[in-house]
């Protein structure tokens, strides 16, 4: 195939998917017709991709769907399931079991859910130890291609590779200490290879493996150990009997040295990233090169000259067009955004538009570029004036970033003087006057039905300023009694009024649009809108200032100010290509430290700034890693220092890698940092205690993912072992991330006993300590 793309996305440009899943697991449906509606939405997404010019019988359309996530997919397929689901009903009711592996059922856990890569997509981490049996189940894969075969298609199946899934994969806690998956990785070929021969015996001509591990440096394997992996994995792969034809994709950044015996392997086609990685030096004949041309992150037309350009450089005997990445993280289409001004969305191409973009270059590849100059034309006209707008660039926004100084990444007190981190928190602690171990909660309380509605409601217009304002602060105040009832210390106002922590903000900045209808998939049926930065951004009024200010009226006990953090607002948003990330991160933070300033003026004692992406931007390249951390950071601090020492700044991180950030996390500055800890049992406390980090700390101690209530008793012991890494000084008492998307039963119930558990631990450190 001349023109291809790497994946579409599977939720549907209805969410179709998402009702079907949640439809299934209320039991307002059954299997058979979940089976019904995911074969229509599939069907539907095989003949739009034909329309929109992609082949329907030379594989050129990947079989990407996928009924939760593509890595359980694999998980499933090669029955890498962990004990404690193998008994589920696997060859009867396969969608029940293969959901209950992805949500969990009473006392079994799910697998844990991590992010892909760098991007916003969350994957279910396969559990291997010495022991785990490979045995293939093709049926995900082989129900695709024979239904597309039916429908008169012939598409390439997509599966993560073997490499990457075993990279991926973490040790079972069943595995001795030290058991690396990857060492498995030859008995897993040998099940793939068995499934190449089922697929061949399909009719099937390519299959694609998506082997991303390859490009990242933040894995736990090293380069080495990876291209012995790959080249040893890939020999035997490629010396099967009979299999397709195999496509390898390395999505996301530069395979590197890794190009070399990638391209080298035995397979027949390799896909690059030619929007976020280099072309590689040489690719031997017969090797046909994937040029990942057209970015499939984020949501802007494509420099059509630019790609020629790319293109014209290849230097193969065989390429064909492609998306850099699969559009899996990107929404379907720019036709369906109604509301959205004309102009902007002539800047745009999302999922279906990248898809003619590819289309357009893969005809100039071969049939010359003047059959095509009336589409480049219009690509270039279109930059111009998106380079010409107004609001792209804004001279007061440029002038007050140019004019940031070294001073204004430092706190310092009301006379200009540095204040010292002790006589920081002295003068806190005069002022908030908190017990030691204080209780709060990280921001959001659950977003019930009737907060959900009144929004829907005031969106539409059926619902005046007036009476939204007066639902939300009715709201405000029942979950500020609440939490006077429950005993915490610093208390939240719940975020009610908010839709989403980064789309809320970016509703209220200039510079930012959101969508209707563009959906992304977060994990399995939950999906974001990220919203679409386009040009300089500032803060044309104060925004959360008068929830804060009203939920502070109704309590002597103080309320945190709730902010998300620049590199958050930017990591979940659609963020612009012609301006320096950093200097994207610089306006956001300056918005932001406005922002802190007005709730510090109006008496908000405690500031939260979010930044719970903080580790997910990290370049997937090392050496890029400094000069990340160093914006990053820098933003933060923007937002942050320009308070008094008497203010405390809190944040919260989510995930628990932090390992790669622990120093940055410390520069970051802020008085107290709130932590995802109750899945790995406060583990990540003991690299803090490592690194010396001498800020306030509160590790979450139950995880709010699940609705589980968690005992006083182990919520007693989770602060135990807390404080033998965490000064008990240091240590606050809260749950592991916000409760948007909990129950209020559970959450009350939780609660209750987390305070509990910190007043029985106050008592018994006092006396230790
Ligand atoms: N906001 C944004 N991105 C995020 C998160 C967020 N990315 C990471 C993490 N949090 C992802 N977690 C979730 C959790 C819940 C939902 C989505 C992502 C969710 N979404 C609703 C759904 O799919 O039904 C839709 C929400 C809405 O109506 O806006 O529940 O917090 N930007
Ligand atoms: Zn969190």
């Amino acid at each position: 195939p001349s023109a291809t793309i790497l994946g579409y996305p599977r939720i549907g440009d209805r969410r179709q998917l998402k009702r079907a899943l949640e439809s299934l697991w209320a039991g307002r449906s059954n299997a058979d017709e979940f089976a019904a509606t995911t074969h229509q939405l599939r069907a539907a997404t095989r003949e739009r991709l034909a329309a929109r010019g992609l082949g329907r019988d030379d594989s050129s359309i990947p079989e990407s769907f996928s009924w939760y996530d593509q890595v359980l997919d694999a998980a499933v397929t090669f029955g890498v399931i962990p004990d404690r689901f193998r008994s589920l009903d696997w060859s009867g009711d396969l969608v029940g079991a293969y959901s209950t592996v992805a949500r969990g059922v009473g006392d079994d856990a799910p697998l844990e859910m991590t992010k892909w890569f760098n991007t916003n997509y969350h994957y279910l981490v396969p559990e291997v130890d010495e022991s785990t049996p490979f045995v293939l189940n093709p049926t995900l894969v082989t129900s695709l291609v024979d239904e597309a075969r039916a429908q008169g298609f012939v598409t390439r199946p997509t599966i993560v590779g073997p490499v990457t899934f075993l990279a991926l994969s973490k040790a079972a806690t069943s595995a001795s200490t030290g058991f690396d998956p990857l060492s498995r990785l030859d008995e897993l070929v040998g099940v793939y290879v068995e499934l190449l021969a089922v697929l061949v015996e399909r009719g099937v001509q390519w299959v694609q493996l998506d082997e991303p591990a390859l490009v990242s440096e933040n894995l736990s394997v090293d380069a080495t150990a990876l291209e012995q992996a790959f080249v040893a994995a890939y020999a035997r792969l490629t010396s099967a009997d009979a299999r397709p034809n195999i496509l390898v994709t390395a999505p996301f950044a530069s395979l590197g040295a890794l190009a070399e015996p990638v391209l080298n392997s035995g397979v027949e086609a390799v896909a690059v990233d030619l929007v976020h990685g280099d072309l590689p030096a040489a690719v031997p004949d017969g090797v046909t090169l994937v040029a990942g041309v057209v970015n499939g992150r984020n949501v802007w037309r494509c420099d059509l000259d630019q790609a020629r350009r790319v293109l014209e450089g290849v230097h193969a005997g065989s390429v064909a067009v492609s998306t850099s990445t699969s559009l899996q993280h990107v929404p379907h289409t720019v036709a369906d955004e109604p509301t959205l001004d004309p102009t902007l969305a002539s800047w745009l191409a999302f999922a279906d538009e990248k898809i003619s973009e590819v289309v357009t270059l893969a005809r100039g590849l071969t049939q010359g570029w003047d059959a095509v100059a009336s589409e480049l034309d219009d690509a270039r006209t279109v930059l111009a004036a998106r380079a010409a707008a107004p609001g792209v660039t804004v001279p007061h926004v440029r002038e007050r970033v140019a004019g940031i100084t070294h001073a204004d990444l430092a706190r310092t007190t009301i006379d200009g003087k540095r204040a010292s981190i002790a006589s920081r928190v002295a003068q806190q602690q005069e002022r908030l006057q908190l017990p030691p171990l204080p209780t709060t909660t990280i921001g959001s309380f659950p977003q019930t039905a009737d907060i959900r509605r009144a929004r829907a409601q005031w969106t539409r217009g059926d619902l005046t300023d007036a009476d939204y304002q007066v639902q939300m602060r009715t709201e405000i105040e029942r979950v500020i009694r609440l939490q006077e009832d429950l005993g915490l210390d610093v208390l939240v106002h719940g975020e009610a009024e908010r839709n989403d922590m980064v789309q809320y903000f970016a509703e209220h900045l200039d510079g930012f649009v959101v969508t209707e209808n563009g959906w992304v998939q977060s994990y399995g049926s939950r999906c974001t809108r990220p919203s679409i930065q386009w040009g300089d951004v500032s803060r044309p009024a104060p925004i959360t200032t008068q929830w804060a200010t009203y939920a502070q009226s109704l309590t002597p006990k103080p309320v945190k100010g709730m902010l998300t953090g620049p590199v958050t607002i930017m990591a979940w948003s659609f963020i612009r290509e012609d301006l320096p990330l950093a200097e994207t991160a610089k306006q956001i933070g300056l918005a932001l430290r406005d922002e802190v300033g007005d709730l510090e003026a109006a008496n908000i004692a405690v500031i939260q700034v979010d930044e719970p992406a903080l580790r997910e931007l990290l370049p997937l390249k090392k050496a890029d890693h400094k000069d990340y951390l160093d914006w990053s950071v820098s933003s933060f601090r923007l937002a942050t220092t320009g308070v008094r020492p008497d203010t405390q700044i809190h944040t919260h991180l989510c995930y628990s890698e932090f390992n790669d950030i622990i120093d940055a996390i410390d520069h970051l500055g802020a008085d107290v940092t709130s932590i995802e800890a109750a899945r790995s049992r406060m583990e990540v406390l003991g690299a803090l205690a490592v690194s010396g980090f001498g800020r306030g700390v509160g590790p979450g101690i139950y995880d709010i993912h699940s609705p589980r209530v968690p005992s006083v008793e182990e919520l007693a012991e989770l602060l135990d072992l807390a404080v033998r890494s965490v000064r008990p000084e240091l240590l606050w008492v809260n749950p592991d991330c916000g409760l948007k998307t909990r129950g209020y039963d559970e959450t009350v119930a939780s609660l209750r006993n987390l305070v509990q558990a910190a007043h029985d631990v106050r008592a018994h450190v006092a006396v230790t300590a």
